[in-house]
């Protein structure tokens, strides 16, 4: 088989990297690991930043996003019993909107097959060869029998434990890392959100957030032990945090049945370079962030519009946006991460420091910190710019 551009992975940044290139006639094919169910089944991010709006609706793939998504003009600071608003659009006159990860990756499926664009689910043991040279291969596993894709380009969206990273040339690619002593407990509820905007609240018991999937699906989320299982946490326990966590005098946190629930681990990576000859990375392949900025899907997404854009250029005769993509996504992928990183340490406990004294200074720090970031309309404006995203 023989293709323009082989995109490794059906996560968001892939199909919708194979819709910007569909659209300019561009001929791709998507390979992916995991069942088209399993593909569909991932709940994930929920926050979509102005910039990710703007280039799904001028992919016309807006549809599902203007009937079911909620737009936010700020987010909650909640600490010490206080709960600060932050208003998006008075201090930098932009929104977010909550529509999940899950549906933008029906909708943009959806939209492929009725395009009838070439996705190749379950396909195993998926290789890129040659991409240093003029042909790049992409070999895999469909039903048993061992295949060959050729193409021209090669772009693995394939997510953080994807192949396409470790196929760089040894000794080119430095990893930036850190991991935190703690995790994210997720759950879906079927109760009508108990708030207008986003609260992201830190609490002596640790962080907490509260989201939503719709007027009546709840998303929250709690801060654990990074080793902490599932199985530990039955919905009594889930609903008893949360409501220390969240409480406020005067307000009620509603509950409902629990539907999902799950533990992720928080990290923050970066790989040092996105390009590697006809080989390229986007989204969670090339860096992953903790989600307290709900950048991780953002990112994905401005990774591909920039790529998306430099391979049609490239073919309109202009090898330079495709040579400077890594730097410029880099770029852009350096002030998410201090953003995310900073969300982070704002807003969490360290309850594993041994030092009482030096623990709780941390916590009083953080107060002060919230402190000065909902009292200071300049530091405001600054949270506010970076949430609601920074420019493509
Ligand atoms: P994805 O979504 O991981 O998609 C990668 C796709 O590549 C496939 N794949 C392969 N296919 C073929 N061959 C191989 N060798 C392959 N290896 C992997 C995978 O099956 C998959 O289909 O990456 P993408 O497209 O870059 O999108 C990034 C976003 O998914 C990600 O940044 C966010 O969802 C991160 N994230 C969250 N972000 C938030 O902002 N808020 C959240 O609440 C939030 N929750 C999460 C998350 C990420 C999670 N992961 C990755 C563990 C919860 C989880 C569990
Ligand atoms: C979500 O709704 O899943 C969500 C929202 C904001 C975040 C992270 C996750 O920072």
């Amino acid at each position: 088989m023989q293709t323009s551009v082989a995109i490794i992975g059906a996560g968001p940044a892939g199909l919708l990297l194979g819709h910007i290139l569909g659209r300019a006639g561009v001929p791709f094919v998507i390979l992916e690991r995991s069942s088209r169910e399993h593909v569909l089944g991932r709940i994930r991010a929920g926050v979509l930043e102005q910039g990710s709006v703007d280039i799904v609706t001028s992919l016309g793939l807006d549809a599902g996003l203007r009937e079911r998504g909620l737009e936010h003009g700020g987010i909650h600071l909640q600490y010490e019993g206080q709960r600060r608003h932050v208003d998006f659009r008075d201090l930098v006159g932009r929104t977010v909107t909550i529509y999940g990860q899950q549906a933008l990756v029906t909708d943009m499926l959806a939209e492929h097959e009725r395009l009838g664009s070439t996705i190749l689910f379950d396909a195993d043991d998926v290789a890129p060869h040659g991409t240093d040279g003029p042909d790049p291969i992409v070999s895999y596993t469909l039903d048993g029998t061992r295949h060959e894709l050729h193409a021209d380009f090669v772009v693995g969206t394939d997510g953080y434990h994807g192949i396409c990273r470790q196929s760089f040339p040894t000794g080119t690619l430095e990893s930036y890392e850190r991991s935190y002593p703690f995790a994210w407990l997720g759950i879906l509820a079927d109760v009508p959100p108990s708030t207008d905007d986003l609260i992201y609240a830190l609490h002596p018991d640790g962080f907490a957030m509260h989201s939503m999937r719709s007027r009546t699906v709840s998303r929250l989320y709690l801060q654990v032990g990074p080793d902490e299982s599932i199985d530990d946490w039955s919905d009594e326990r889930i609903w008893d945090g949360l409501q220390t966590r969240l409480g406020l005098s005067g307000w009620t946190l509603e509950e409902g049945r629990i539907t999902e629930k799950s533990i992720t681990p928080m990290r923050s990576f970066v790989t040092s370079s996105l390009a590697s000859g006809r080989l390229f990375l986007a989204g969670d392949a090339g860096h992953i962030v903790p989600p307290t900025g709900a950048k991780g899907l953002n990112s994905a997404i401005a990774d591909v519009a920039l790529l998306g854009r430099a391979l049609l250029e490239q073919r309109a005769g202009d090898d330079a946006p495709l040579a400077s993509y890594s730097d410029r996504a880099l770029a852009r992928q350096w002030q998410v991460q201090q953003f995310s990183q900073w969300m982070t340490e704002l807003l969490h406990v360290h309850h594993e420091d041994p030092d009482a004294s030096a623990r709780a200074f941390r916590y009083r720090s953080q107060v002060g910190q919230l402190e000065y970031v909902t009292g200071s309309r300049n530091a405001m404006a600054g949270l506010a710019e970076q949430y609601a995203g920074l420019p493509f």
